[in-house]
């Protein structure tokens, strides 16, 4: 790949900055080795570096001579390091000041700043992982969930990738296939009978084994979301339903007020909290009343913004209180919201039967009696909030690749151009016509690998990074 100059060395600080036991200064490059070489004295001068081994010693000023700082260095040399290139990792003390002041050196010594993702982008041009893993190392950097982090080890493996080249190696030999036809004469009949065998072997060949699991990959992509990005839930009701209470045991700590009285709750309040092994964002919010004060208007318009973009409402009644007007009014609230619904205070005396619920309020699906003041109760709606929401939507993930959201793009363009080769296979249609159909596909596909020489979509992606990494 010649597209972008790799001949200078750069560096950059690849741990946080602030204060801890250890901080991280990477280099990577053609002059990685002699620079660092330039700044570290090793303890033990006799022995010389051997690559991949760290050594004990001293960053020096080589100007002034003075020590700044104890460290072990790691010298790597190419191409067995994370970018392919000579890499020189130097382990010191995390402060504000030390690392600064040994970037400083490096940076005297003439080697440059890294820009964000720019060691993954290095290992990428260099060929040692294809875009869909330096994909995959961002989103291993920012999984908050162990979900998320199972999906990204996938991808960073190098699954998905295994996975897209053995579709290309298949349209190849369908293109290959179609070569054949071209050559053949309509006038024979013995011919003809080849060419009709061979017609359909490649449309199923097209379909079965590339277009198919694609439309699966494509499915998937939905589920994926939640494992990645975690799931919204919001606690709608009437006041004085037991919403915050629903919230603070959820979370498993006291966030929002409680209160016997009525309207407590006047704002949107969130937090997060692990729901089989996924994020899980919680809104707790004003009580849905019929004459609402001039501020709870402003909190039930709120609420209602928030269950647009939400991917659940768990619905709380009071069964220690007769359903009333206020109650229909967030039934209406809903609209077509998902929606668990949860019959509060069960350890008081019912005031309604469970079926009243389902003749006033038609197509729910069956309620949870339970108290919020019940752990088990509550362990036991987490229980059914996992199930419902992540385990049964998203088994078909565990253990396939799942695309993001640009693979998802160029996959969805892929499975058009092959429905399309597909249609025209049916059609006997040229060979070359079904061939160009085959190769739009096949680039959507590499563009999946970064294989098309694309410097806005590696801008895209890599400046998402951190500086370091
Ligand atoms: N007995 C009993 N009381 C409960 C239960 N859940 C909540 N409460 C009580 O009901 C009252 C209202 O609870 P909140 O959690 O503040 O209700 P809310 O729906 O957030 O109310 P607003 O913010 O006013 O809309 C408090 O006194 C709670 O202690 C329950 O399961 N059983
Ligand atoms: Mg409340």
């Amino acid at each position: 790949m010649d597209f972008e100059p790799l001949r200078d060395t750069i560096c950059a600080i690849a741990t946080p900055v602030g204060e801890a036991g250890i901080g991280l200064i990477r280099l990577s490059g053609p002059e990685a080795i002699e620079t660092a070489r330039k700044i570290f004295r090793p303890k033990d001068r006799d022995s010389g570096p051997r690559s991949h081994m760290l050594r004990y010693g001293w960053i020096v000023d080589p100007v002034s001579g003075e020590e700044v700082d104890q460290v072990l260095t790691c010298f790597m040399a190419a191409p067995r390091t994370y970018t392919r290139e000579d890499v020189v990792e130097i382990n010191c003390h995390s402060g504000y000041a030390v690392l600064d002041r040994i970037l400083g050196l490096l940076l005297g010594a003439g080697v440059r700043l890294a820009r964000p993702g720019e060691f993954t982008r290095r290992a990428f041009l260099n060929g040692r992982i294809d875009l869909s893993q330096a994909e995959a190392v961002i989103e291993t950097i920012r999984s908050r969930s162990d979900q998320g982090l199972m999906l990204a080890n996938r991808h960073l493996r190098g699954d998905f990738r295994q996975l897209v080249e053995s579709w290309l190696e298949i349209l190849s030999e369908a293109q290959a296939g179609l070569e054949a036809l071209i050559d053949f004469s309509d006038d024979l009949a013995e011919e003809a009978e080849q060419e009709q065998l061979l017609y359909e072997s490649l449309c199923r060949k097209v379909f079965e084994e590339v277009a198919e699991p694609i439309r699966s990959a494509l499915e998937r992509f939905e589920q994926g979301r939640v494992l990645r990005e975690g799931l919204t839930f919001v606690l709608v009701g009437k006041p004085n339903v037991g919403k915050s209470s629903m919230l603070n045991s959820l979370l498993g700590k006291d966030r929002a007020i409680v209160s016997a009285a009525p309207g407590t709750t006047r704002d949107v309040i969130e937090d997060m909290f692990l729901l089989g092994g996924v994020q899980v964002r919680l809104l707790d919010t004003a009580g849905i009343r019929a004459k609402p004060d001039e501020i709870e208007s402003l909190g039930i318009e709120m609420t209602i913004r928030s269950l647009s973009h939400a991917d659940a409402a768990l619905w709380m009644l009071d069964r220690s209180r007769p359903l009333c007007e206020e109650d229909q009014g967030v039934f209406e609230a809903l609209g077509d919201t998902p929606c668990v619904v949860v019959l509060n205070k069960s350890d008081l005396p019912a005031a309604f039967p469970a079926e009243s619920l389902e003749n006033r309020f038609p197509g729910l699906s069956p309620a949870i009696a339970m108290s919020v003041h019940n752990p088990r109760e509550v362990q036991r709606l987490k229980a059914h909030l996992a199930e419902t929401f992540i385990n049964r939507p998203v088994h078909n993930c565990r253990s396939q690749i799942v695309p993001n959201l640009r693979q998802k793009e160029c996959l969805e363009k892929a499975l058009d151009s092959l429905l399309k080769a597909g249609r025209l296979l049916g059609e006997k249609a040229f060979g070359e016509l079904i061939s160009f159909e085959i190769e739009l596909a096949r680039k959507q596909l590499e563009t999946i690998l970064g294989r098309s020489h694309d410097v806005d979509l590696l801008d895209r992606i890599f400046l998402r990074f951190c500086v370091g990494k």
